[in-house]
């Protein structure tokens, strides 16, 4: 668990998924079934912040890191989160340099950041703050999201903000954002992930992305990716039922 930032950030091949199922038994069929880490989506599925923490402590139980990807950008919903015990952050639409900056001043505590000390879960509810304190900055995970044309259009300032580990392209929104939809606009699409892929690995920072399904892995990996989250707890969820579904009616049929 205290290694997944530097697993992150030292060139391992991460997959995890989306939570998106506010239900601790989601979450520990998820752990349970091998991903490297689980991202709580905070941004667009509907979950209680009181049920965070519960799914955080759901994740732990199987010693599977749980970030969580917050709504925004206030400051009071990353605090939120890491008291819980949370592994780290997914912060959505990052589109300048000054957001990310930020986004690092709410996740770290001084002298990087400016994040308040609590007695939260995080720190054992106060018997074990010195001991967080002396950790959180080294083991807590920052990822921000580029998926705006402004982001893409600010991307070398974005990536040169010290404090940020991972650039997460999230290529539904920046296809919309750039307009760049559906096939017609794949090419596009693929060259502004590229280019905000070279500017985050020339400033050293670690590459990942959203990929709805497994099959071009391998293709990102190779452009410099290695942090990717894949499909969701509902999209694995959908998918196979309707397989099984099918592949019953087709046997009734035989
Ligand atoms: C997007 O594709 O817009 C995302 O945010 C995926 O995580
Ligand atoms: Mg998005």
């Amino acid at each position: 668990m205290q290694d997944f930032r530097r697993k992150c950030t030292g060139g391992d091949t991460m997959i995890g998924t989306f939570a998106a199922i506010p239900h601790p038994v989601a979450i520990e069929v998820t752990a349970a079934a091998g991903v490297d880490f689980l991202c709580i989506d905070w941004e667009h599925a509907q979950i209680s912040r009181e049920r965070i923490e519960d799914l955080v402590r759901a994740a732990d139980v199987h010693r599977v890191p749980a970030m969580v990807r917050v709504p925004g950008h206030a400051p009071e919903s990353i605090a939120a989160v890491l008291d819980a015990g949370a592994a780290g952050v997914l912060v959505p639409r990052v589109s300048t340099a000054e957001q990310a900056r930020a986004a690092v001043q709410a996740t770290r505590y001084p002298p990087i950041g400016a994040r308040g000390v609590g007695p939260g879960r995080a720190a054992a509810y106060g018997y074990r703050i010195p001991n967080y304190l002396a950790e959180a900055n080294e083991n807590l995970l920052l990822a921000i999201q580029v998926e705006t044309a402004e982001g893409l259009a600010n991307i070398q300032a974005i990536s040169a903000v010290e404090g940020v580990d991972v650039i997460f392209i999230g290529p539904g929104d920046l296809s919309v954002s750039i307009d760049a939809m559906g096939p017609a606009g794949a090419e596009k699409l693929n060259a502004a992930i590229e280019a905000i892929a070279d500017a985050a690995k020339r400033a050293g920072r670690t590459v990942g992305i959203f990929r709805p399904s497994p099959d071009d892995i391998g293709k990102w990996v190779k452009s410099g990716i290695n942090f990717f989250i894949l499909a969701s707890d509902t999209m694995f969820l959908g998918a196979s039922v309707a397989a099984g579904v099918a592949a019953a009616k087709e046997n009734a049929q035989r």
